[in-house]
């Protein structure tokens, strides 16, 4: 039976607790937040000009439903999330080519017992209006009790009215809205859950298997530099010398065992070529292929089958469900996703199909890190492999990741990672407690994530952030910026 709540309360009665919600939320909506108008591609949008800060103030906050005693609880007494831009590069995708800055939210969480913890998520417009949206509800819940974090968000989203705010360029649109919402609340809660237990979030993920975490060099094709600007520190990559000589550098930086090339932006022969040519090079490291859904079915299966005993895993050849079914009947090698199963709903009907071998998880769409260690315990029983999916990201996210994977004993293919790509002067943690050694991260062992925000980069981020005047990802209209006859096609060969 589903009730009004997505979690029936054994608590204080509902009525009870609506009425001094709204009061909250009302005293909550007469705080003051100045805007700024910013203009964009695509006119003039209002946007705060200030990170977002919910007051401190347990008055009227009711009960939460934990048995736990209240002077053992560690409630939430303040939520503080501030959207940043850092520097990224012209790295080009089916879908376009990465903007001047990558977008992206931090949320921190403040207890009334004095712990802070930490969160990074998308910094599309959008998602961020759902943080915002949701935070004002999680002010008082006890910070151990992440479910009932969970069944104030999904109330909270009722209300949601915006679209969009994937992160994703439109690559992954199709993932849950409320795991999506919570994932950073939950990163910052296991944060926090660490410090005061002292243990490392991976002991709190029932412990960690290894200790340290492998990656994939992430290969991409791209330009010299942003159109306008001077050219970055990495050479144009347009063709296989381009990405070989790329993955060389990439692997003696890193010392990455296995690479992964983002595919879909040159013909189908041209990436054959790409693969062969890192093959020569590298013939002992694990390859990948990901085109994001560019391929048609017919395509997929050509290049599954040239590239037979070539690839570790062929990663989401062409777009759907049906499609990749089709694929893999035909091909040899293991077809992963981080496209077609990227919500629990995916599961049954990819499993009922045969659609893949793997999927790659990635927390900030599986609604954290608890809940991608339930995604993972799917893959385990169904026989499938587990991988790691990334996006532009910071250090918050990565100190995530490498305490999911290392609790995880199932994720033992190398994750991936944009780390590579972001100029090391543009994140919001102090630097030294995250390095790379032979394309492996060590797990933290300090309490929490083990990661500490660095507030003058937090401030000069979010200062790029406002100055950059972009609101969302746009891959495509960046390109069409600049390539006005630039089409999106899905399939495009
Ligand atoms: O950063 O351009 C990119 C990637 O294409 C990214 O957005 C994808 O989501 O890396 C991702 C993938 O594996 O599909
Ligand atoms: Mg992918």
């Amino acid at each position: 039976m589903r009730s009004a709540s997505p979690f029936p309360s054994r608590g204080s009665p509902r009525s009870w607790r609506d009425k001094s919600w709204s009061r909250c939320a009302c005293l909550l909506k007469r705080s003051a937040i100045s805007y700024v108008r910013l203009r964009t591609p695509r006119g003039c949008e209002r946007q705060p000009a200030t990170p977002f800060i919910v007051p401190v103030s347990l008055e009227g906050v009711p009960a939460v439903t934990s048995p736990i005693v209240a002077s053992e609880r560690h409630r939430v007494t303040k939520i503080t999330i501030t959207p940043i831009a850092f520097r990224d590069l012209p790295l080009l995708n089916t879908v376009g080519v990465h903007e001047t800055f990558a977008l992206r939210a931090i949320v921190e969480i403040e207890t009334d017992s004095g712990f802070t913890g930490l969160g990074e998520t998308y910094g599309d417009a959008p998602h961020i209006a759902r943080l915002r949206m949701v935070a004002r509800d999680l002010v008082g819940v006890d910070i151990f009790n992440v479910s009932e974090m969970r069944r104030r968000i999904i109330l909270a989203l009722r209300a949601d009215t915006t679209v969009g705010g994937h992160g994703m360029s439109g690559m992954v649109t199709g993932s849950s809205t409320p795991d999506r919402v919570l994932s950073p609340f939950d990163v910052a809660a296991l944060d926090i859950q660490g410090k005061v237990v002292g243990r490392p979030v991976s002991d709190l993920l029932g412990g960690a298997v290894r200790s340290e975490i492998a990656f994939s060099g992430y290969l991409f094709y791209k330009w010299a530099g942003h159109p306008g600007q001077d050219e970055d520190s990495w050479d144009a990559a347009l063709d296989t010398a381009g990405i070989v000589a790329q993955a060389q550098r990439m692997v003696a930086d890193f010392g990455f065992t296995a690479l992964k090339l983002k595919g879909g932006v040159f013909t189908p022969e041209e990436e054959i070529d790409a693969v062969l040519g890192l093959r020569k090079a590298f013939p002992n490291h694990p390859l990948r292929l990901d085109p994001n859904g560019a391929w048609t079915v017919d395509t997929s299966i050509n290049v599954g089958q040239v590239l037979d005993g070539v690839l570790e895993y062929l990663e989401d050849p062409t777009p759907g469900i049906t499609g990749m079914a089709a694929v893999r009947r035909e091909v040899p090698m293991p077809l992963a996703t981080n496209m077609c199963v990227v919500s629990f709903d995916d599961v049954a009907p990819a499993v009922r199909e045969g659609a893949v071998d793997v999927i790659l998880s990635d927390h900030h769409f599986w609604g954290g890190l608890r809940r991608s260690q339930a995604l993972a315990g799917i893959t385990e029983t169904f026989g499938l492999g587990l991988s790691m999916h990334s996006n532009s990201h910071l250090g918050i996210s990565l100190a995530a990741m490498v305490h999911l994977a290392a609790a995880t004993p199932n994720l033992d293919y190398a994750c991936d990672t944009h780390w590579p790509w972001k100029d090391t002067d543009q994140d919001v943690i102090v630097p030294g407690v995250l390095s790379f050694h032979q394309g492996a991260v060590a797990v933290p062992t300090t309490p929490g994530l083990g990661v500490e925000l660095d507030r003058d980069a937090l401030a000069r981020l979010h200062e790029q952030y406002l100055k950059c005047g972009l609101l969302n990802r746009d891959d495509t209209g960046y390109m069409q910026s600049l390539q006005p006859e630039y089409e999106l096609l899905s399939p495009r060969w």
